[in-house]
């Protein structure tokens, strides 16, 4: 589906419909953002018409009139594309075609469209396309057959020698055979990317382990440049990041996390999408902690910090402990007001408002990430042998030193230690015997 990189220049129309359930002003508002998808993903918009219905219609999914209402600002807007703001089935898009004469494709096709643009990594890239495939293969009708051959990024297309006819078979039981077999290639090769993110999510340890969530453009990547200095990819675009990345940070001389910038929501996520990236999301699923970055000035932020808590519903991840990081507060108000932000939310405990662009609240932030740590350790007396100073050194940089004291064979110490520690290390065995154990 690269067509807007095989022609640059072309026009959209825009559509969406408004069901008892939804209102008219949030119809409107999926629209604007339908828009910015459509500019990211480089096609212009011409035009755009919203409906307010009591049911979807089966055949056109808007009514039979406004269908050709639509047919007629579709010639006179010379539209090369219409869009639908919802998924439609695959039957409405074909009927819809071939009374408007155009191509129509939805929501979902824009968004795989333009993860598709930006998948840097083998990864991403692999992640995309299995979406794409899944995404085709119910749509792929006598009719739709010109998608094969565009659809992930070419993929198919470069299959022409697995292409060749067998004897009796259609175009459409070839394509299908090629997306078959190339899912199931993509489907290996994810399971392959998986187990290896496994393998170095294990190799890293078990430090206390946050994750950045949160809707697209809210400033995931700039706090996670702004924490850790990794050179990450900050975008003021929808879904500038696919990947993730994960850093140590310290977050003081005591305190070190591991902290992951990862792909952002929004509403009405392709389920596909969503299958394909578990890879990448494990991180967050594997999280102790979540940062929900909002963006604070957008207009609509209630409403995307609702689809983000649903969307981590559906991952099953919606009970963990999360910290609220409301972003961009420098565009809200200047420089006193701004620390009247940072001051309100420093007082709710899982609240912080920040600028991750300008510095602004950091410190805040830091200091409650701390006490999420600190909520994840333990304090223990320890009597260790002298003899074991391997176990001394790492107690020495994983753990708080409280208290210290040596004794002709051992040495008795009190330390402040993450939960994971206790076991990975063993320090049960170690724990002196009059003294309180595993207090929080
Ligand atoms: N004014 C202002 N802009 C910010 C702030 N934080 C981020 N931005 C801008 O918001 C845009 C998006 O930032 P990113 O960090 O790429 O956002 P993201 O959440 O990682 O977005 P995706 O990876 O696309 O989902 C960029 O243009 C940033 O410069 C902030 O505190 N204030
Ligand atoms: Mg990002």
């Amino acid at each position: 589906m690269s067509y807007s990189t095989e022609k640059p220049a072309e026009n959209a129309l825009l559509v969406g419909l408004s069901v008892p359930g939804i209102t008219t002003w949030e119809a409107e508002d999926s629209l604007d953002e339908l828009a910015r998808l459509t500019d990211t993903a480089t096609i212009h918009v011409v035009g755009r018409m919203l409906q307010a219905r009591k049911h979807i219609d089966a055949t056109y999914y808007i009514g039979k009139g406004k269908a050709h209402e639509l047919k007629d600002q579709a010639k006179s807007t010379k539209a090369d594309m219409i869009i639908f703001d919802n998924d439609l089935s695959p039957a409405q898009m074909r009927n819809l075609e071939e009374l408007c004469e155009t191509r129509v494709i939805d929501r979902s096709a824009i968004i795989l469209d333009i993860f598709s643009q930006h998948a840097r990594t083998r990864t991403a890239q692999v992640q995309v396309e299995l979406a794409q495939l899944n995404y085709l293969f119910p749509r792929l009708t006598g009719h739709w057959t010109h998608l094969s051959r565009q659809a992930g990024g070419g993929a198919i297309r470069g299959m022409g020698s697995a292409g060749v006819r067998g004897p009796g078979e259609t175009q459409l039981e070839i394509d299908r055979r090629l997306i078959r077999g190339r899912i199931g290639a993509l489907q290996r090769e994810l399971d392959k990317i998986g187990s290896q993110m496994a393998t170095s999510r294990k190799a890293r340890g078990d430090s206390f382990k946050i994750a950045l969530v949160g809707y697209t453009n809210a400033g995931k990547s700039t706090l996670m440049r702004a924490l850790s200095g990794a050179d990450v990819l900050i975008e003021d675009q929808l879904f500038a990041t696919l990947d993730s990345t994960t850093r140590s940070v310290e977050i003081d001389h005591s305190h070190k996390i591991l902290l992951t910038d990862t792909v952002g929501f929004i509403k009405k996520l392709p389920h596909h999408l969503f299958a394909s990236f578990r890879a990448t999301l494990e991180e967050t699923l594997e999280a102790d902690l979540l940062l929900h970055v909002v963006d604070m000035s957008h207009p609509h932020y209630e409403l995307q910090m609702n689809t983000v808590q649903s969307v981590l519903a559906d991952l099953g991840v919606e009970d963990k402990r999360t910290l609220l990081v409301m972003n961009k507060i420098d565009q809200i108000g200047d420089g006193d007001e701004m620390d009247l932000h940072v001051q309100a939310a420093a007082e709710q405990p899982d609240k912080v408002a920040v600028s991750a662009m300008n510095g602004v609240g950091l410190d805040v932030l830091r200091q409650k990430i701390l006490y999420y740590c600190q909520e994840h350790e333990v304090t223990l007396d320890l009597q260790v042998p002298q003899s074991e100073g391997r176990l001394l050194s790492q107690l020495h940089e994983q753990a708080e030193i409280l208290e210290q004291e040596y004794t002709p064979e051992n040495v008795m110490i009190r330390v402040r230690v993450d939960r994971a520690w206790v076991e990975r290390l063993d320090l049960q065995r170690f724990v002196a015997a009059e003294q309180p154990t595993l207090e929080a």
